[in-house]
């Protein structure tokens, strides 16, 4: 063989001595690598993590007097996982944030790859949001879909000060690097339409009707998967019902779970994590790890997962009873 083009290759005298002319050349050894590749089951590098709504919205309150929409674009505090150097993803493939908007406030118009959702927690009239120039009002309990590359803008032409969740799938768009995101040219879109219905509105009461006519699993609760896939395929939306003193429990699986509490209060187990939890608040499932939520009152669960990706890929599993 020619060595001219690598000598120090060609002088080594032992795998010490091949390693780092490898190394030169962004080449190792499969056989000698820092660290594994493969393991046995998933490793949940996530946490699972509970956000309180109480906390969020003080805080969103007194970045009120201080920050505006036409600075911030949006006044919001994501619920990062407290992960290595991560400060932004709530799941591996997921984010949440809480946002806020004061009467007066728009925040202005863009798209981007990333899929997102809003859930609606508190809300006076006048608040609504424009996606692809369609406005749709947001009402306290409603979930909205804002789809990959659609125009959505946010307006607060009542008296309230709203406040709301946002779930989206950019950690999803980081890990596979489609990402694409454009400022509306005129900064508000116009409304072209005022839709009665919309395929990106789900309403709570809507919702409540249809989980009331659906049976219990074996642990009392009732799960009703809306109908967002054709609009969202990175995302399975759904709404869980527990009744007073009833729980929702859920082995584990390669699924990554948020879930946002609707109404209810109660307490929760995510792994080793256990917490009380009330309307308004956040918490993250990760992958491979299972989890019990029990209600004190009725309550109403809006859960956002990235099972469809892991089905689609082949990638789906889960721990049956029988090995747990
Ligand atoms: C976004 O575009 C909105 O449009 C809210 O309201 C939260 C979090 C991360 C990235 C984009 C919105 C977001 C977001």
């Amino acid at each position: 063989m020619n060595d001219r083009h690598a000598p120090d290759l060609a002088a080594a005298t032992s795998l010490d001595e091949l390693y780092p002319a490898l190394a030169a050349r962004c080449l190792t050894a499969g056989w000698h690598k820092a660290r594994p590749s493969l393991w046995p089951s998933p490793r949940g590098a996530f946490h699972p993590r509970h956000w309180r709504y109480s906390e969020a919205r003080l805080a969103m309150d007194l970045a009120g007097e201080w920050i505006g929409t036409e600075l911030a674009e949006r006044r919001n505090l994501l619920t990062f996982n407290p992960v290595g150097d991560n400060d932004y993803a709530t799941a591996r493939t997921l984010v949440s944030a809480y946002q806020m908007i004061k009467p007066d406030e728009h925040a202005r118009a863009h798209r981007h790859t990333p899929n997102a959702l809003r859930v609606v927690l508190d809300a006076g009239p006048g608040l609504y949001t424009v996606v692809d120039g369609a406005r749709l009002p947001m009402c306290r309990g409603d979930v909205l879909l804002t789809p990959n590359w659609t125009w959505h803008s946010h307006y607060n032409e009542g008296p309230d000060r709203a406040y709301w969740i946002d779930m989206l799938d950019v950690p999803l768009v980081h890990l596979l690097e489609p990402m694409f995101f454009e400022p509306h040219p005129d900064e508000y879109q116009p409304t072209t339409s005022t839709p009665e219905v919309s395929p990106y509105r789900f309403t709570q009461a809507e919702a409540e009707a249809r989980l009331a006519l659906l049976p219990p699993r074996a642990d009392g609760s009732r799960t009703l998967v809306l109908d967002s896939q054709t609009h969202m395929p990175t995302m399975e939306l759904s709404f869980s019902s527990l009744c007073a003193g009833g729980a929702l429990a859920l082995p584990r699986s390669t699924v990554n779970r948020i879930f946002a509490v609707s109404e209810g209060e109660g307490r929760a187990q995510i792994g080793e994590l256990s917490f009380e939890w009330a309307r308004g608040d956040l918490f993250v499932v990760p992958s491979w790890t299972a989890c019990r939520i029990e209600a004190r009152g009725a309550t109403l669960l809006f859960q956002a997962s990235d099972e469809p990706v892991l089905r689609a890929l082949g990638f789906h599993r889960e721990e049956s009873a029988a090995n747990t």
